[in-house]
């Protein structure tokens, strides 16, 4: 059977932090600006806006570096309420359009829009419709890429960035694809960069060359998948995901139990496997609560919060002592025990709560 080729939409915003900032504060509209750690703190740019990239600044580089390459800029700390909030409003404008919407962060997202859009000049219709909207509800300006897949889509996004819309049909990928450098194919990465151009590569078309087997040899499953982006191949399908609102693990015991070091023992255990899986999706959160059972089922939670948030079994551990601490008394027995950690924080906000405290604006809150 003949598959109808899809229509893929990237979207990203533009210099998302910083852009935000220009249009709260007018005063820096057309100014380099650093949204980042101190230069004092030992902080790093999360982003800064066009102008001061001009100066060679860019994301994850020492503010002090920053400041140093253009020291006209200025560096204001992140607001990440404010850009949770309009990453909300750009990400309904994308889900009215369709359901199969696959966020990438805050900023950015692929959409399938093959079932509304039936070729790539209607799906570019629906992609300037989009940017429009953006436009008109928050004020800001995204880089659209229109392809037939993500690879692609991606890429094109990517290609006038900032305000650009960019479309690579079927017809054009290879020409498109040969004369891409190899850092701009999905997964190449420094180390992998240097070892192909250590033999010559550079481009995509040198990658096609140089052949699936090759390449497979060099980097294994990953070289395959390589060669197929290489060619124009990623049939990789658009994941929408639900939001996950937060992590937990609870146990019901096989009889009640009184004893708080069991309990302290078992909190101990709930805690490490919370922290697995928020290590593995690479998340924290702010919120840590704990929910205890009595043997009569009725059922209490106490919660804490603090902006630095909770991923460590190591840092919910005594937060968790001192509330259970306020829960048992000798006369009530448990019967179950649960660890949740929600107000679930990326891991960018992270790096930036644990960085940037300055403590009179991120004080611990206790609730
Ligand atoms: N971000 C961050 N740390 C990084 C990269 C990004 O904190 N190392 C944050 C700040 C960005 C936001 O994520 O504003 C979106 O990331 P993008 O890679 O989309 O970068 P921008 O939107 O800032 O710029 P561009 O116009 O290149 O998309
Ligand atoms: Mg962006």
């Amino acid at each position: 059977m003949h598959e109808r080729i899809r229509a893929i939409l990237h979207i990203d915003l533009d210099a998302f932090y910083a852009s935000i900032e220009q249009r709260d504060y007018p005063e820096y509209r057309g100014k380099p600006v650093i949204v980042g750690g101190s230069p004092d703190r030992r902080g790093v740019v999360a982003t800064a806006s066009y102008e001061a990239r001009r100066y060679g600044v860019h994301s994850a580089m020492p503010c002090r570096t920053a400041q140093r390459l253009c020291p006209n800029a200025v560096i204001l700390p992140a607001r990440f309420e404010v850009y949770r909030a309009v990453s909300q409003q750009i990400m309904a404008i994308f889900r009215k359009q369709t359901a199969l919407v696959e966020p990438l962060s805050l900023d950015e997202a692929y959409l399938d829009v093959t079932d509304t859009a039936q070729t790539l000049d209607e799906a570019t219709r629906l992609a300037r419709e989009i940017r429009r909207q953006i436009w008109e509800q928050t004020q800001l300006t995204a880089s659209a890429g229109i392809s037939y897949c993500k690879f692609l889509a991606k890429i094109a996004s990517d290609a006038h960035k900032p305000d650009g819309l960019t479309v690579i049909p079927q017809e054009e990928a290879s020409v498109f694809l040969e004369a891409l450098p190899i850092e701009k194919f999905l997964g190449v990465g420094k180390v992998t960069a240097a070892k192909l151009r250590s033999l010559g590569i550079q481009t995509g078309v040198d990658l096609k060359h140089m052949g699936e087997e090759r390449l497979r040899d060099m980097l294994g499953k990953h070289g395959g998948q390589l060669y197929r982006f290489a060619c124009g191949e990623d049939d990789r399908p658009v994941e929408p995901v639900r939001e996950r609102k937060s992590v937990g693990k609870e146990v019901t015991l096989e009889r009640d139990i009184r004893d708080r070091d069991e309990m302290e023992r078992i909190l101990e255990h709930l805690s490490l496997q919370v922290e697995h899986r928020l290590v593995e999706l690479g998340i924290a959160g702010k919120t840590l609560t704990i929910k205890v059972r009595w043997s009569t089922f009725e059922l209490v939670t106490r919660a804490v919060s603090r902006t630095k948030g909770f991923q460590s079994a190591q840092e919910m551990l005594p937060f968790l002592r001192t509330m259970l601490s306020g829960l048992v008394n000798d006369k009530r027995a448990v019967r179950l025990l649960g660890v949740i950690v929600s107000g679930l924080i990326s891991p960018d906000e992270m790096r930036h709560a644990r960085q940037i405290v300055t403590p009179s604006l991120w004080q611990d809150e206790h609730v």
